[in-house]
């Protein structure tokens, strides 16, 4: 087993998803032998998530970059995932990074917690039938793929009231409230994409709505992402959804993104050239950055798509999907109690920030485009060998050499 230039050989594991019925197997299998890989142990098990599936964890000495090929190859012949376990630390995850928007279907089972086992502080965590229907919303996800119409959802009686509370709560405070963007491409939604008070609105038709508009895309996740697999996606105007709604015992507090976070939060602005432009600015910067980098560009993301402001016409307004999806921070956001400084990557990546309560701090951003232009030079700064661009026509991850 001869391995090229800087390409590791060591144990390398796979871990494999198939469907149990006859044949699927061997058809996987085929691929190890088509690429002429040894084996050198293989174990199966029962999938946890799925009854219908098996598991398959297999372990060899081959470069992690025809792993690679068999994991994309396996895919191809219909394995339900496909997983490298990278246990030599000189290879560690940030070597890899998707470089077709194909790949992306990788990340499909890797959410933090597959969305199904709630905390015991979660306002739905001793409701069965909440959990059973998180279950449902976590298989979905796991199971979607790349160019497939995301699944449309039969919304319960019990989870439109609770986005018809947030509804329209949160319209009323909008037009005062909200950047001239997020004001502009409101109504578009109501008109395209059934955004009222009594109806959920579905992911596909907001996506083809995003798609029309500014090419970004959005696809169902199960539950949160790590930093660098949620951020790669921006790379390819690809944002990744939840589909599910917060529990009805508390509407107005999640603690993790719901389907009224993502699309009442995000996705007015991913209609937004400027914005989809400064989104992917950072998916791009992310992509085969370190873990500090990449720590840093998650902190810009918090401050900014999440949680940023911006000034118009003198006046201060909400940008960020943290504020725009929670009345009482959309409110608290505008006085004078929190800290405003001025947005500069350089800084506001190393700021500290809580989590389950009202920023302190906020950053002001003068525009999208000059935010965009300030996350580019900060990325230029970061140590990595190539520059990543995105070519949408092909759909794949061009890389400009630096040196
Ligand atoms: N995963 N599904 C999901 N949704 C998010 O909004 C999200 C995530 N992972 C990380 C993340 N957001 C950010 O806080 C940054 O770490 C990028
Ligand atoms: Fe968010």
């Amino acid at each position: 087993m001869q391995a090229k230039d800087g390409d590791q050989v060591d144990n390398v594991s796979l871990i494999f998803a198939i469907d149990s019925k006859p044949g699927a197997l061997q058809d996987a299998l085929s691929v190890f032998k088509d690429t002429g890989i040894d084996l050198e142990h293989i174990e199966s098990r029962p999938s946890k998530t799925n009854p219908k599936q098996y598991e398959f964890y297999v372990q060899t000495k081959e470069s992690t970059n025809k792993i690679r090929q068999v994991a994309d190859a396996l895919i191809g012949k219909g394995a339900i995932s496909a997983h490298i376990l990278d246990t030599n630390p000189d290879t560690d995850n940030a070597s890899w990074f998707p470089r077709k928007i194909r790949e992306l279907d990788l990340f499909a089972d890797r959410v933090l917690d597959a969305g199904r086992d709630l905390q015991s502080d979660h306002p739905g965590f001793t409701d069965a039938n909440y959990r059973k229907r998180r279950a449902y919303f976590a298989d979905i996800a796991i199971n979607y793929r790349h160019g497939e119409p995301i699944p449309r959802i039969d919304y319960t009686e019990d989870e439109i009231k609770t986005w018809g509370k947030i509804f329209g709560q949160l319209t009323k405070l909008y037009p005062t409230h909200a950047c001239a963007e997020f004001n502009q491409v409101f109504p578009l939604l109501i008109e395209n994409c059934n955004y009222r008070e009594d109806t959920v609105p579905q992911l596909e038709d907001i996506s083809r709505f995003l798609h029309d508009s500014t090419g970004f895309r959005l696809r169902p996740v199960a539950g949160l992402l790590s930093s660098r697999d949620f951020l790669a996606g921006l790379a390819f105007r690809v944002f990744h959804s939840t589909q599910y709604i917060r529990h009805s015992s508390m509407p107005l507090y999640t603690p993790e993104p719901d389907l009224c976070h993502e699309i009442l939060g995000h996705v007015p602005l991913f209609a937004n050239k400027s914005f989809a432009e400064f989104s992917q600015e950072i998916g791009l910067a992310s992509l085969g950055a370190s873990d500090e980098d990449i720590l840093r560009l998650a902190t810009v993301f918090w401050f900014t798509v999440e949680f940023g402001l911006c000034r118009q016409n003198g006046e201060l307004k909400a940008y960020g999907a943290g504020l725009l999806s929670s009345f009482g921070e959309l409110e608290y956001c505008l006085t004078d109690k929190p800290e405003v400084r001025p947005f500069d990557p350089e800084t506001t990546c190393v700021q500290e920030y809580p989590v389950t309560e009202y920023q302190p701090v906020y950053f002001v951003a003068d525009s999208f485009t000059s935010a965009k232009q300030k996350v580019r030079e900060f990325a230029r700064k970061m140590k990595k060998p190539f520059t990543a661009r995105y070519n949408p026509y092909t759909e794949c991850i061009e890389l400009l050499d630096n040196n």
